[in-house]
């Protein structure tokens, strides 16, 4: 069987790695020359534990290669962005654009399957399109949406053992389909038709939205009312039925804080609390860089100088060095346009440089701080001593109790 991956990103790459892996013949394609070639060399352009080695394997004994052009597959599979336009309107152009190349390689008998994260109606969009330019093909190809679930970092465990769901145009779709993946997902695959299938993948992110919203809502109660938010949702949970999530200084990342809009766009009237959620996501981020801002001011009346500050973290969630949509990078970005010439030191541990911030290292930082603001939970900063001398602003909840 030969497939052809269109976009090798953080999950086109690593789903044809494991294709290939499991004897899929693998044509991955990117726009970016460069991707490509990296790909051919056997070196990744993204920072996954485990899976240079998988692509070294596989290029090696050639059942995997890269190109910048689709070849005549018997699988084709859309896996690039659908980032979001002006006012949070979702943007298919890229998958538009991918089925576009693939159009003219499609024939009789052959799948082609939707991976990027889409708005409702997509699928059938695509199959529209589809059968406009080859209307020969009309009943004769499958069609389908398979959405990924995978957490950064533990990629390769879970392209395999995640269950998924799969949701055809038509069922014989489905069962095409659940045959293709069956080749290397060991989890459950559930059969469903794509316009459920594609809302559950923005339910899922925009579920785990909402209660995150619901978690930085109490931080902010609770700080106006002096009650220790971690011990509340500790407390809280211990309820049997209760389980509250962390909160934190925003939501970051290109899943959680973009998918919610992808209903909220198209249903306005019905998503309340969805698009509730998301404000107060995007409120906790501001609200975190006043309150370091404010004591900053506080500090020079009362010391008559500038205050020393550190910023812990810049990644978008513990232990990783993914900046992307980090609410920790902007919180950052927007104390130092306002610091009149404070000291602002950056500290990012899991980042060696950065292009716009100079970072200093985690100890130096804590030690010359004045301020020091958590923004990231990495669990170097859990192992720094709570110092009775310094202002710290716990944002994440390095120092729970
Ligand atoms: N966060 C909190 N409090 C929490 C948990 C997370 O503030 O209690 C924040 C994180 O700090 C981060 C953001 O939420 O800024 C998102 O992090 P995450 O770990 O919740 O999720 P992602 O974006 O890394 O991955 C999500 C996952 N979806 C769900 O858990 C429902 C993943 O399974 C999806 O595959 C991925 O989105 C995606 O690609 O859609």
């Amino acid at each position: 069987m030969k497939a052809c991956f269109m976009g090798l990103g953080y999950i086109g790459l690593p789903t044809a790695i494991i294709a290939a892996k499991h004897g899929v013949s693998v044509t991955g394609v990117d726009i970016n020359p460069k991707v490509v070639e990296m790909t051919n060399a056997g070196r990744l352009h993204i920072v996954e534990p485990g899976l240079e080695a998988m692509l070294q394997e596989v290029v090696k004994d050639k059942t995997m290669h890269a190109s910048t052009a689709p070849e005549t597959s018997d699988a084709y599979f859309m896996v690039v962005p659908t980032p979001f336009k002006e006012h949070h309107e979702p943007d298919v152009s890229y998958v538009e654009a991918a089925t576009r190349t693939v159009l003219p390689y499609l024939k009789e008998g052959d799948l082609y399957v939707i991976e990027s994260t889409s708005p409702v109606g997509t699928t059938e969009k695509m199959a529209k399109i589809i059968f406009a330019e080859r209307p020969e093909l009309e009943g004769k190809i499958y069609i389908a949406y398979c959405p990924e679930r995978v957490l950064p970092g533990n990629v390769i465990y879970e392209l395999v053992h995640n269950d998924r769901v799969i949701g055809g145009l038509d069922p014989q779709s489905t069962e095409k389909a659940i045959e293709f993946y069956s080749q290397f997902v060991q989890g459950t695959l559930h059969r469903t038709n794509c316009r459920t299938a594609e809302m559950c993948k923005l339910t899922e992110n925009s579920s785990r939205d909402v209660q995150i919203a619901f978690a930085n809502e109490l931080s902010l109660i609770c700080d106006k009312a002096g009650i220790n938010v971690w011990e509340l949702i500790d407390l809280a949970n211990k309820h049997p039925r209760v389980n509250i999530l962390q909160p934190g200084c925003g939501v970051g990342g290109h899943c959680i804080a973009v998918d919610p809009y992808f209903i909220t766009a198209e249903f306005p009237m019905e998503s309340k609390i969805i698009a509730t959620a998301r404000e107060i996501n995007n409120y906790k981020s501001f609200w975190c860089a006043e309150r370091v801002q404010n004591e900053m001011l506080k500090f020079e009346l009362k010391h008559h100088r500038k205050p020393s500050v550190a910023m812990m973290g810049l990644a978008f969630k513990p232990n990783i060095d993914d900046l992307r949509e980090s609410p920790a990078k902007h919180i950052v970005a927007k104390v130092m346009q306002s610091c009149n010439d404070a000291d602002i030191m950056i500290v990012e541990p899991n980042v060696r440089e950065h292009a716009v911030f100079k970072l200093t290292d985690c100890a130096t930082a804590y030690e010359k701080a004045d301020i020091v603001v958590f923004l990231t939970a990495h669990d170097p900063f859990r192992k720094l001593p709570w110092r009775e001398d310094k202002i710290i602003l716990d944002f994440c909840g390095i120092y729970k109790k």
